[in-house]
């Protein structure tokens, strides 16, 4: 099956680090495809960022024919775009912020997400709001690590995340850790490791729920909402990527 992951930042690096981390736990037949956005910016840490990465992933769902993807996984903490990327196939679409979220409420009655900088904790917020999840979250904790800090992350890096993600488990009283970027999929080997409880990465769950959800034949509903956006012009740098 193909599985392709949009990367919805611009960044090269992290796109070739959310595929391999893909690719790790990706089942024998599955290929993973990882692309990124024509334009937008490097990274995602603010609202204005996070409506040009939205764009960006309408992008690349308007370019992705050949080969029609089996499955789309969204790789960023925000899952920006999501609902129009499902708007745009029938193929199962994953956010990893909602696939680490589902997994994590498997894992332990109450987690704690540890994300980059604080001011995108508002994001995480809104989102376990949309998706119901206030209920098992028991807090979303900010690094202050730049995006772009962890396409090389040194050890330093590593222990500012490990040492938020230690006292976000006292002070929040959770059993599981979810990792808040796309950016940390590397890291969580060794923070489940050094931490000694789950800490779940978006990346590679979600790719395992959208293997799961293609093997079962299950695709996203045509019905309503999410029915293929009705066709209309579109003007300026976006015409090419009208409907
Ligand atoms: C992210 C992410 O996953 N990719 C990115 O550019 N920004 N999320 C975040 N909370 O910083």
């Amino acid at each position: 099956m193909n599985i392709l992951i949009i990367n919805p930042n611009t960044s090269q690096p992290m796109t070739d680090s959310i595929a391999s981390a893909a690719r790790s736990v990706a089942a024998p037949g599955t290929r993973i495809v990882a692309v990124h956005p024509s334009f937008g910016p490097l990274s995602i840490e603010s609202h204005y960022d996070e409506a040009f990465a939205s764009a960006g992933v309408a992008e690349q769902m308007r370019l992705a024919t050949d080969p029609r993807p089996d499955a789309v996984v969204i790789a960023c903490f925000g899952d920006p775009g999501l609902d129009a990327a499902r708007e745009a196939t029938d193929a199962p679409v994953i956010g990893i912020a909602e696939a680490a979220f589902h997994a994590a409420a498997m894992l332990a009655t109450g987690f704690s997400v540890v994300t980059t900088m604080t001011r995108t904790c508002v994001m995480a917020e809104r989102l376990l709001q949309r998706y119901g999840f206030e209920r098992h979250c028991r807090g979303v904790h900010g690094t202050d690590v730049p995006v772009l800090a962890l396409e090389c992350c040194g050890e330093a890096t590593l222990a500012m995340i490990e040492a938020t993600a230690r006292s976000a488990l006292e002070r929040d009283g959770s059993g599981a850790i979810v990792l808040g970027c796309a950016g940390m999929a590397p890291l969580c080997a060794t923070l489940s490791q050094r931490l000694g409880v789950p800490v779940v990465d978006g990346v590679s769950v979600a790719v395992k729920f959208a293997e799961s959800l293609v093997a079962v034949g299950l695709r996203t509903s045509k019905r309503g909402d999410y029915a293929s956006p009705p066709p209309k012009t579109f003007t300026g740098w976006a015409g090419p990527l009208a409907w």
